[in-house]
Protein backbone atom coordinates (compact mmCIF):
# COMPACT_ATOMS: atom_id res chain seq x y z
CA UNK A 1 0.00 0.00 0.00
CA UNK A 2 1.33 3.42 -0.85
CA UNK A 3 1.84 5.79 1.69
CA UNK A 4 -0.44 8.63 2.14
CA UNK A 5 1.17 11.73 1.39
CA UNK A 6 0.83 15.78 0.84
CA UNK A 7 1.81 16.69 -2.80
CA UNK A 8 4.69 18.56 -3.82
CA UNK A 9 3.54 22.25 -3.69
CA UNK A 10 1.33 22.00 -1.13
CA UNK A 11 0.22 25.26 0.63
CA UNK A 12 0.87 25.38 4.31
CA UNK A 13 -0.12 28.53 5.97
CA UNK A 14 -2.77 30.68 8.26
CA UNK A 15 -5.87 33.46 7.06
CA UNK A 16 -7.01 36.48 8.60
CA UNK A 17 -8.59 39.38 7.44
CA UNK A 18 -8.19 43.46 7.22
CA UNK A 19 -10.88 44.11 9.41
CA UNK A 20 -9.36 41.38 11.86
CA UNK A 21 -6.53 42.33 12.41
CA UNK A 22 -5.54 45.70 10.74
CA UNK A 23 -7.25 48.48 13.42
CA UNK A 24 -5.81 51.83 12.31
CA UNK A 25 -9.65 52.15 11.08
CA UNK A 26 -9.70 55.83 10.09
CA UNK A 27 -6.01 56.06 9.21
CA UNK A 28 -4.29 57.08 6.13
CA UNK A 29 -7.62 57.94 4.55
CA UNK A 30 -9.71 55.23 5.36
CA UNK A 31 -13.54 56.01 5.81
CA UNK A 32 -15.48 53.23 7.94
CA UNK A 33 -17.19 50.21 6.07
CA UNK A 34 -19.46 48.04 7.42
CA UNK A 35 -17.88 45.74 9.84
CA UNK A 36 -16.66 49.48 11.84
CA UNK A 37 -19.89 50.31 13.01
CA UNK A 38 -20.63 46.26 14.33
CA UNK A 39 -19.74 44.18 17.52
CA UNK A 40 -19.26 40.99 15.61
CA UNK A 41 -21.75 39.98 12.59
CA UNK A 42 -24.51 39.10 15.43
CA UNK A 43 -24.53 42.20 16.75
CA UNK A 44 -28.49 43.26 16.48
CA UNK A 45 -27.77 46.89 16.41
CA UNK A 46 -25.46 47.98 13.65
CA UNK A 47 -24.74 51.42 14.54
CA UNK A 48 -27.08 53.36 12.32
CA UNK A 49 -29.69 55.40 12.59
CA UNK A 50 -32.62 56.59 10.43
CA UNK A 51 -32.96 60.07 9.90
CA UNK A 52 -36.28 61.15 9.17
CA UNK A 53 -35.31 64.39 7.87
CA UNK A 54 -33.08 63.35 5.12
CA UNK A 55 -34.51 59.68 4.90
CA UNK A 56 -31.67 58.20 5.08
CA UNK A 57 -29.34 55.63 7.28
CA UNK A 58 -26.45 57.50 9.40
CA UNK A 59 -23.60 56.52 11.29
CA UNK A 60 -24.23 56.19 14.83
CA UNK A 61 -21.96 54.67 16.85
CA UNK A 62 -22.83 53.13 20.79
CA UNK A 63 -20.82 54.74 23.46
CA UNK A 64 -21.81 51.81 25.65
CA UNK A 65 -20.04 49.33 23.12
CA UNK A 66 -15.93 48.41 23.03
CA UNK A 67 -15.23 48.39 18.88
CA UNK A 68 -12.24 45.85 18.69
CA UNK A 69 -11.81 46.43 15.21
CA UNK A 70 -11.09 49.67 15.26
CA UNK A 71 -7.82 48.80 16.84
CA UNK A 72 -7.78 45.13 16.21
CA UNK A 73 -3.99 43.64 16.83
CA UNK A 74 -2.69 46.87 15.26
CA UNK A 75 -1.06 44.57 12.37
CA UNK A 76 -1.10 47.77 10.18
CA UNK A 77 1.51 48.90 12.15
CA UNK A 78 3.12 45.31 13.08
CA UNK A 79 2.78 43.60 9.98
CA UNK A 80 6.44 43.02 9.67
CA UNK A 81 6.57 41.51 13.22
CA UNK A 82 3.79 39.29 12.60
CA UNK A 83 4.26 38.26 8.85
CA UNK A 84 8.13 37.40 10.28
CA UNK A 85 6.38 35.04 13.00
CA UNK A 86 4.41 33.47 10.79
CA UNK A 87 6.97 32.76 8.20
CA UNK A 88 8.22 31.12 11.07
CA UNK A 89 6.43 28.32 11.49
CA UNK A 90 7.71 27.56 8.03
CA UNK A 91 4.21 28.64 6.15
CA UNK A 92 5.09 28.79 2.49
CA UNK A 93 1.28 31.32 1.80
CA UNK A 94 -0.60 33.65 4.20
CA UNK A 95 -3.85 35.03 3.27
CA UNK A 96 -5.26 37.94 4.08
CA UNK A 97 -8.15 40.90 2.39
CA UNK A 98 -7.55 43.94 1.25
CA UNK A 99 -10.06 46.60 2.83
CA UNK A 100 -11.64 48.19 0.04
CA UNK A 101 -11.97 51.61 2.07
CA UNK A 102 -8.26 52.05 2.10
CA UNK A 103 -7.99 51.96 -1.76
CA UNK A 104 -11.66 53.80 -2.34
CA UNK A 105 -12.19 55.02 0.97
CA UNK A 106 -16.10 55.82 0.38
CA UNK A 107 -16.31 53.13 -2.65
CA UNK A 108 -17.39 55.41 -5.28
CA UNK A 109 -14.67 57.58 -5.93
CA UNK A 110 -13.14 57.47 -9.42
CA UNK A 111 -9.06 57.79 -7.68
CA UNK A 112 -7.60 55.48 -5.76
CA UNK A 113 -6.24 56.13 -2.28
CA UNK A 114 -2.30 56.33 -3.15
CA UNK A 115 -1.06 55.56 0.67
CA UNK A 116 -4.06 52.51 0.69
CA UNK A 117 -2.45 51.09 -2.41
CA UNK A 118 1.09 51.57 -0.46
CA UNK A 119 0.44 49.59 2.60
CA UNK A 120 -0.50 46.70 0.45
CA UNK A 121 2.54 47.13 -2.38
CA UNK A 122 4.44 46.85 1.41
CA UNK A 123 2.50 44.16 2.99
CA UNK A 124 2.68 41.68 -0.35
CA UNK A 125 6.54 42.85 -0.53
CA UNK A 126 7.17 41.45 2.61
CA UNK A 127 5.00 38.25 2.24
CA UNK A 128 6.91 37.57 -0.80
CA UNK A 129 10.11 37.85 0.43
CA UNK A 130 9.49 35.99 3.28
CA UNK A 131 8.93 33.29 1.31
CA UNK A 132 4.86 33.13 1.90
CA UNK A 133 2.58 33.33 -1.27
CA UNK A 134 -0.49 35.62 -0.52
CA UNK A 135 -4.11 34.95 -1.11
CA UNK A 136 -5.90 37.51 -1.13
CA UNK A 137 -9.64 38.46 -0.49
CA UNK A 138 -11.08 41.31 -2.41
CA UNK A 139 -13.91 41.58 0.00
CA UNK A 140 -14.24 39.71 3.58
CA UNK A 141 -16.86 42.20 5.26
CA UNK A 142 -15.37 45.20 4.37
CA UNK A 143 -17.77 46.85 1.73
CA UNK A 144 -17.39 50.66 2.74
CA UNK A 145 -20.05 51.74 4.46
CA UNK A 146 -21.07 54.69 2.36
CA UNK A 147 -21.82 52.74 -0.48
CA UNK A 148 -24.54 51.31 1.72
CA UNK A 149 -25.90 54.33 3.08
CA UNK A 150 -25.75 56.22 0.01
CA UNK A 151 -26.84 53.57 -2.77
CA UNK A 152 -28.12 50.30 -1.01
CA UNK A 153 -24.64 48.29 -1.18
CA UNK A 154 -25.20 45.33 -3.06
CA UNK A 155 -28.73 45.33 -3.51
CA UNK A 156 -27.68 48.63 -6.38
CA UNK A 157 -26.19 47.27 -9.43
CA UNK A 158 -24.42 50.51 -9.57
CA UNK A 159 -21.98 48.21 -6.78
CA UNK A 160 -20.86 46.38 -9.67
CA UNK A 161 -19.27 49.46 -11.56
CA UNK A 162 -17.68 50.45 -7.98
CA UNK A 163 -16.32 47.43 -7.58
CA UNK A 164 -15.21 46.87 -11.18
CA UNK A 165 -13.01 50.09 -10.47
CA UNK A 166 -11.63 48.70 -6.96
CA UNK A 167 -10.39 44.99 -8.91
CA UNK A 168 -9.36 46.87 -12.19
CA UNK A 169 -6.78 49.06 -9.93
CA UNK A 170 -5.69 46.59 -7.96
CA UNK A 171 -5.24 43.70 -10.21
CA UNK A 172 -3.10 46.41 -11.83
CA UNK A 173 -1.11 47.52 -8.92
CA UNK A 174 -0.12 43.65 -7.87
CA UNK A 175 0.15 41.97 -10.83
CA UNK A 176 3.33 39.81 -10.46
CA UNK A 177 2.58 39.59 -6.93
CA UNK A 178 0.01 38.21 -6.10
CA UNK A 179 -1.38 35.08 -7.53
CA UNK A 180 -4.23 33.47 -5.93
CA UNK A 181 -7.04 36.13 -5.33
CA UNK A 182 -10.24 35.24 -3.91
CA UNK A 183 -13.69 37.25 -4.55
CA UNK A 184 -16.40 37.84 -1.50
CA UNK A 185 -15.64 35.73 1.78
CA UNK A 186 -18.78 33.78 2.35
CA UNK A 187 -21.34 35.46 0.49
CA UNK A 188 -23.21 32.24 1.01
CA UNK A 189 -23.91 33.53 4.63
CA UNK A 190 -26.19 36.81 3.12
CA UNK A 191 -29.40 35.05 3.63
CA UNK A 192 -28.66 35.17 7.72
CA UNK A 193 -26.30 38.46 7.73
CA UNK A 194 -27.32 40.40 4.79
CA UNK A 195 -25.85 43.81 5.95
CA UNK A 196 -22.10 42.40 6.64
CA UNK A 197 -21.59 39.10 4.37
CA UNK A 198 -23.53 40.95 1.55
CA UNK A 199 -23.10 44.77 2.19
CA UNK A 200 -26.77 45.40 1.67
CA UNK A 201 -29.23 47.68 3.24
CA UNK A 202 -32.26 49.09 2.51
CA UNK A 203 -33.11 52.57 1.48
CA UNK A 204 -36.27 51.86 1.72
CA UNK A 205 -36.57 49.94 5.52
CA UNK A 206 -39.82 48.47 6.65
CA UNK A 207 -38.27 48.69 9.59
CA UNK A 208 -36.64 51.86 10.40
CA UNK A 209 -35.00 50.49 13.59
CA UNK A 210 -33.44 47.41 12.12
CA UNK A 211 -30.94 48.23 9.39
CA UNK A 212 -30.33 44.62 9.18
CA UNK A 213 -33.48 44.02 7.24
CA UNK A 214 -33.75 43.06 3.47
CA UNK A 215 -36.52 42.07 1.26
CA UNK A 216 -36.83 39.00 0.03
CA UNK A 217 -36.51 41.06 -3.61
CA UNK A 218 -33.70 42.99 -2.15
CA UNK A 219 -31.90 39.61 -1.10
CA UNK A 220 -31.88 38.53 -4.61
CA UNK A 221 -31.16 41.52 -6.40
CA UNK A 222 -27.56 41.27 -4.28
CA UNK A 223 -27.54 37.56 -5.47
CA UNK A 224 -28.07 38.55 -9.03
CA UNK A 225 -25.07 41.59 -8.47
CA UNK A 226 -22.86 39.24 -7.01
CA UNK A 227 -22.74 36.65 -9.46
CA UNK A 228 -22.19 39.39 -12.17
CA UNK A 229 -19.21 41.08 -10.36
CA UNK A 230 -17.94 37.76 -9.40
CA UNK A 231 -18.05 36.78 -13.11
CA UNK A 232 -16.44 40.19 -14.39
CA UNK A 233 -13.72 39.30 -11.60
CA UNK A 234 -12.62 36.33 -13.54
CA UNK A 235 -12.78 37.80 -16.61
CA UNK A 236 -10.88 41.13 -15.52
CA UNK A 237 -8.14 39.25 -13.60
CA UNK A 238 -7.35 36.80 -15.87
CA UNK A 239 -6.99 39.86 -18.21
CA UNK A 240 -4.55 41.92 -16.85
CA UNK A 241 -2.86 39.17 -15.07
CA UNK A 242 -2.95 35.80 -16.85
CA UNK A 243 -0.81 34.31 -14.46
CA UNK A 244 -3.34 34.91 -11.38
CA UNK A 245 -5.87 32.58 -10.48
CA UNK A 246 -9.26 33.45 -9.32
CA UNK A 247 -11.73 31.32 -6.30
CA UNK A 248 -14.74 32.11 -4.74
CA UNK A 249 -14.45 31.69 -0.57
CA UNK A 250 -18.05 29.90 0.51
CA UNK A 251 -18.48 28.94 4.00
CA UNK A 252 -18.91 25.37 3.27
CA UNK A 253 -19.29 23.80 6.70
CA UNK A 254 -22.69 23.57 5.38
CA UNK A 255 -22.00 21.41 2.89
CA UNK A 256 -21.47 18.34 5.98
CA UNK A 257 -25.38 19.17 6.90
CA UNK A 258 -26.73 15.54 7.79
CA UNK A 259 -29.68 14.12 7.85
CA UNK A 260 -30.59 13.60 11.41
CA UNK A 261 -31.95 10.05 10.47
CA UNK A 262 -32.98 7.82 7.37
CA UNK A 263 -36.83 9.64 7.17
CA UNK A 264 -36.43 10.94 3.42
CA UNK A 265 -38.11 13.86 4.55
CA UNK A 266 -34.59 14.41 6.71
CA UNK A 267 -32.36 13.40 3.79
CA UNK A 268 -34.17 15.38 1.42
CA UNK A 269 -34.32 18.35 3.71
CA UNK A 270 -30.45 18.02 4.45
CA UNK A 271 -29.86 18.10 0.72
CA UNK A 272 -32.20 21.08 0.27
CA UNK A 273 -30.68 22.77 3.00
CA UNK A 274 -26.49 22.31 1.49
CA UNK A 275 -28.56 23.35 -1.57
CA UNK A 276 -29.45 26.95 0.05
CA UNK A 277 -26.47 27.36 1.90
CA UNK A 278 -24.06 26.42 -0.55
CA UNK A 279 -24.44 25.32 -3.57
CA UNK A 280 -26.95 28.14 -5.08
CA UNK A 281 -23.79 29.85 -4.74
CA UNK A 282 -21.24 27.30 -6.17
CA UNK A 283 -23.14 26.41 -8.86
CA UNK A 284 -23.29 29.56 -10.13
CA UNK A 285 -19.59 30.54 -9.56
CA UNK A 286 -18.11 26.77 -10.63
CA UNK A 287 -20.67 25.78 -13.22
CA UNK A 288 -21.87 29.06 -14.60
CA UNK A 289 -25.50 27.86 -14.05
CA UNK A 290 -28.62 29.40 -11.68
CA UNK A 291 -30.10 26.57 -10.34
CA UNK A 292 -33.44 25.40 -11.34
CA UNK A 293 -34.39 25.15 -7.25
CA UNK A 294 -33.07 28.97 -6.86
CA UNK A 295 -35.26 29.73 -10.12
CA UNK A 296 -38.52 27.90 -7.64
CA UNK A 297 -38.23 30.32 -5.16
CA UNK A 298 -38.23 33.41 -7.48
CA UNK A 299 -41.33 32.25 -8.92
CA UNK A 300 -43.21 30.92 -5.52
CA UNK A 301 -42.00 34.43 -3.35
CA UNK A 302 -42.30 36.30 -6.86
CA UNK A 303 -38.97 37.84 -6.07
CA UNK A 304 -36.86 37.45 -9.72
CA UNK A 305 -34.32 39.63 -9.52
CA UNK A 306 -32.91 41.35 -13.03
CA UNK A 307 -29.94 40.85 -14.15
CA UNK A 308 -28.03 43.40 -16.71
CA UNK A 309 -28.45 42.87 -19.99
CA UNK A 310 -25.39 40.15 -21.08
CA UNK A 311 -24.93 39.55 -16.98
CA UNK A 312 -25.86 35.29 -17.60
CA UNK A 313 -23.54 35.04 -20.29
CA UNK A 314 -20.78 36.36 -18.60
CA UNK A 315 -21.44 34.17 -15.33
CA UNK A 316 -21.88 31.15 -17.92
CA UNK A 317 -18.17 32.04 -19.22
CA UNK A 318 -16.34 33.10 -16.54
CA UNK A 319 -16.41 30.36 -13.94
CA UNK A 320 -13.57 30.01 -11.08
CA UNK A 321 -10.49 28.91 -11.25
CA UNK A 322 -10.84 26.93 -8.17
CA UNK A 323 -13.31 26.22 -5.23
CA UNK A 324 -12.20 27.86 -1.55
CA UNK A 325 -13.70 27.29 1.78
CA UNK A 326 -14.22 27.33 5.27
CA UNK A 327 -14.87 24.25 7.43
CA UNK A 328 -15.41 24.52 10.90
CA UNK A 329 -17.52 22.09 12.08
CA UNK A 330 -20.94 19.82 10.37
CA UNK A 331 -24.81 19.96 11.28
CA UNK A 332 -27.99 17.99 11.45
CA UNK A 333 -31.21 18.34 9.83
CA UNK A 334 -34.28 17.05 11.51
CA UNK A 335 -37.73 18.19 10.24
CA UNK A 336 -39.16 18.54 13.17
CA UNK A 337 -37.26 21.04 14.98
CA UNK A 338 -35.72 22.95 11.00
CA UNK A 339 -35.87 26.76 10.92
CA UNK A 340 -35.69 26.86 6.99
CA UNK A 341 -33.42 27.24 4.63
CA UNK A 342 -33.10 30.78 5.73
CA UNK A 343 -30.03 29.53 8.19
CA UNK A 344 -28.83 26.63 5.97
CA UNK A 345 -31.66 24.02 7.33
CA UNK A 346 -29.50 23.74 10.53
CA UNK A 347 -31.70 22.67 13.74
CA UNK A 348 -29.30 22.81 16.30
CA UNK A 349 -30.14 19.03 17.45
CA UNK A 350 -26.68 17.84 18.52
CA UNK A 351 -25.10 15.04 16.31
CA UNK A 352 -24.77 11.79 18.95
CA UNK A 353 -22.03 10.45 16.97
CA UNK A 354 -19.43 13.19 17.23
CA UNK A 355 -17.09 12.86 19.95
CA UNK A 356 -17.92 16.45 21.05
CA UNK A 357 -17.69 19.99 20.79
CA UNK A 358 -15.44 23.28 21.11
CA UNK A 359 -15.88 24.39 24.93
CA UNK A 360 -18.46 26.70 26.03
CA UNK A 361 -19.03 29.20 25.50
CA UNK A 362 -19.26 28.56 21.56
CA UNK A 363 -19.88 24.49 21.31
CA UNK A 364 -19.18 24.50 17.87
CA UNK A 365 -19.63 20.35 17.25
CA UNK A 366 -15.69 18.86 15.97
CA UNK A 367 -16.40 16.80 13.06
CA UNK A 368 -12.95 15.94 11.05
CA UNK A 369 -14.13 13.59 8.96
CA UNK A 370 -17.08 16.42 7.84
CA UNK A 371 -14.07 17.80 6.58
CA UNK A 372 -13.23 14.57 4.27
CA UNK A 373 -17.20 14.31 2.96
CA UNK A 374 -17.23 18.00 2.15
CA UNK A 375 -14.10 17.74 0.08
CA UNK A 376 -15.37 14.97 -1.91
CA UNK A 377 -18.89 16.10 -2.15
CA UNK A 378 -17.32 19.06 -4.07
CA UNK A 379 -14.91 17.53 -6.00
CA UNK A 380 -17.71 15.02 -7.41
CA UNK A 381 -19.79 18.02 -8.21
CA UNK A 382 -17.14 20.77 -9.41
CA UNK A 383 -14.00 18.78 -10.43
CA UNK A 384 -12.44 21.61 -9.49
CA UNK A 385 -8.96 22.32 -7.38
CA UNK A 386 -10.04 22.63 -3.69
CA UNK A 387 -8.76 25.27 -1.66
CA UNK A 388 -9.47 25.14 2.00
CA UNK A 389 -8.64 28.60 3.21
CA UNK A 390 -10.16 28.45 6.78
CA UNK A 391 -9.98 25.43 9.46
CA UNK A 392 -9.65 26.01 13.07
CA UNK A 393 -10.98 26.67 16.66
CA UNK A 394 -12.20 29.24 18.83
CA UNK A 395 -10.96 28.69 22.55
CA UNK A 396 -10.62 30.77 25.93
CA UNK A 397 -7.26 31.00 26.42
CA UNK A 398 -5.04 32.83 29.10
CA UNK A 399 -1.41 32.79 30.07
CA UNK A 400 -0.64 30.48 33.18
CA UNK A 401 1.97 31.75 35.88
CA UNK A 402 5.00 31.09 33.55
CA UNK A 403 3.43 32.84 30.61
CA UNK A 404 2.90 30.33 28.32
CA UNK A 405 -0.42 28.89 27.19
CA UNK A 406 -0.69 24.87 26.42
CA UNK A 407 -3.25 24.57 23.73
CA UNK A 408 -2.87 20.65 23.26
CA UNK A 409 -6.71 20.61 22.47
CA UNK A 410 -6.19 22.57 19.57
CA UNK A 411 -3.20 20.58 18.35
CA UNK A 412 -5.28 17.37 18.49
CA UNK A 413 -8.34 19.49 16.20
CA UNK A 414 -5.85 20.66 13.79
CA UNK A 415 -4.12 17.29 13.41
CA UNK A 416 -7.46 15.47 13.31
CA UNK A 417 -8.94 17.50 10.21
CA UNK A 418 -5.81 17.04 8.88
CA UNK A 419 -5.51 13.74 8.64
CA UNK A 420 -8.93 13.99 7.04
CA UNK A 421 -7.68 16.14 4.22
CA UNK A 422 -4.46 13.17 3.30
CA UNK A 423 -7.36 10.65 3.12
CA UNK A 424 -9.52 13.36 0.67
CA UNK A 425 -6.32 13.48 -1.32
CA UNK A 426 -5.78 9.68 -1.14
CA UNK A 427 -9.81 9.33 -2.25
CA UNK A 428 -8.50 11.42 -5.57
CA UNK A 429 -9.53 15.53 -4.56
CA UNK A 430 -7.16 17.81 -5.75
CA UNK A 431 -6.67 20.12 -2.96
CA UNK A 432 -4.33 22.93 -3.35
CA UNK A 433 -3.43 23.53 0.62
CA UNK A 434 -4.74 24.23 4.23
CA UNK A 435 -4.70 27.42 5.48
CA UNK A 436 -5.43 27.70 9.64
CA UNK A 437 -8.00 30.50 10.37
CA UNK A 438 -6.43 33.09 12.66
CA UNK A 439 -2.64 31.51 13.32
CA UNK A 440 -2.28 34.87 15.53
CA UNK A 441 -5.31 35.91 17.82
CA UNK A 442 -7.45 37.94 16.20
CA UNK A 443 -11.12 40.12 16.83
CA UNK A 444 -13.96 37.15 16.13
CA UNK A 445 -15.89 37.89 13.15
CA UNK A 446 -19.11 36.81 14.67
CA UNK A 447 -19.08 37.60 18.08
CA UNK A 448 -16.73 40.87 17.59
CA UNK A 449 -14.69 39.67 20.77
CA UNK A 450 -10.52 38.80 21.38
CA UNK A 451 -11.37 35.92 24.35
CA UNK A 452 -12.58 33.84 21.41
CA UNK A 453 -8.76 32.91 20.70
CA UNK A 454 -7.87 31.00 17.25
CA UNK A 455 -3.98 31.57 16.93
CA UNK A 456 -0.50 29.34 17.42
CA UNK A 457 0.81 32.74 18.38
CA UNK A 458 -1.57 34.68 21.62
CA UNK A 459 -2.04 38.42 21.62
CA UNK A 460 -2.76 40.12 24.58
CA UNK A 461 -5.45 42.41 24.46
CA UNK A 462 -8.80 41.29 25.99
CA UNK A 463 -12.65 42.26 25.18
CA UNK A 464 -12.60 45.49 27.21
CA UNK A 465 -10.43 47.11 24.92
CA UNK A 466 -7.08 46.68 27.16
CA UNK A 467 -3.73 44.83 26.26
CA UNK A 468 -0.17 45.21 25.88
CA UNK A 469 -0.89 43.94 22.61
CA UNK A 470 2.73 41.38 23.20
CA UNK A 471 2.53 38.40 20.95
CA UNK A 472 3.54 35.17 22.76
CA UNK A 473 3.96 31.89 20.84
CA UNK A 474 1.71 28.95 22.00
CA UNK A 475 2.83 25.32 22.40
CA UNK A 476 1.22 24.35 19.22
CA UNK A 477 3.83 26.95 17.00
CA UNK A 478 6.29 24.72 17.34
CA UNK A 479 4.15 21.48 16.46
CA UNK A 480 2.83 23.46 13.40
CA UNK A 481 6.16 24.11 12.42
CA UNK A 482 7.06 20.55 12.18
CA UNK A 483 3.61 19.95 10.13
CA UNK A 484 4.70 22.65 7.34
CA UNK A 485 8.12 22.07 7.29
CA UNK A 486 7.67 18.55 6.79
CA UNK A 487 4.90 18.49 4.14
CA UNK A 488 2.83 16.85 6.58
CA UNK A 489 4.69 14.13 7.37
CA UNK A 490 5.24 14.78 10.87
CA UNK A 491 1.30 14.22 11.58
CA UNK A 492 2.09 10.60 11.76
CA UNK A 493 4.88 10.81 14.83
CA UNK A 494 3.17 9.81 17.93
CA UNK A 495 4.71 12.98 20.12
CA UNK A 496 2.53 15.72 19.17
CA UNK A 497 3.33 18.14 21.47
C1 LIG B 1 -15.49 32.74 9.17
C2 LIG B 1 -14.95 34.05 8.73
C3 LIG B 1 -13.78 34.54 9.48
C4 LIG B 1 -13.69 34.04 10.90
C5 LIG B 1 -14.10 32.63 11.13
C6 LIG B 1 -14.27 32.20 12.57
O1 LIG B 1 -16.87 32.81 9.15
O2 LIG B 1 -14.63 34.08 7.36
O3 LIG B 1 -13.71 35.92 9.31
O4 LIG B 1 -13.55 34.89 11.89
O5 LIG B 1 -15.27 32.31 10.45
O6 LIG B 1 -15.47 32.72 13.08
P1 LIG B 1 -15.53 33.46 14.46
O7 LIG B 1 -14.56 34.57 14.39
O8 LIG B 1 -16.94 33.94 14.59
O9 LIG B 1 -15.18 32.43 15.47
Amino acid sequence: MSKLAFPEGFLWGGAVAANQIEGAWLEDGKQPNVTDICVGIGDRHPGLKWNDETNKWEMCLDPEKVYLSHEAIDFYHRYKEDLALMAGMGFNCFRTSIAWGRIFPNGDEEEPNEKGLQFYDNLFDEMNRLGMTPVITLSHYETPLHLLTEYGGWINPLCIDFWRNYVTTVFNRYKGKVKYWLTFNEVNNMKRSPFISAGALSLNPVDKTNPRIVTDKERWQVYANILTANAETVKLAHEIDPDCQVGCMLTSSSVATYPYNCDPDNVFGAYQAQRFANFYFGDPFCLGIIPGYVKRVWKELDCEPEFREGALDLIKTYPVDFFAFSYYRSGTYDKETANGWDTGGLTGKANPFLRGTSPEPWKWPIDPKGLRYTLNVLTDRYHKPLFIVENGIGLDENLDENGHIHDTFRVEYTRDHMLEVREAIADGCDVMGYLYWGPIDVVSAGTGEMRKRYGFVYVDRFNDGHGTLERVKKDSYEWMKKICTTNGEALDEEETI
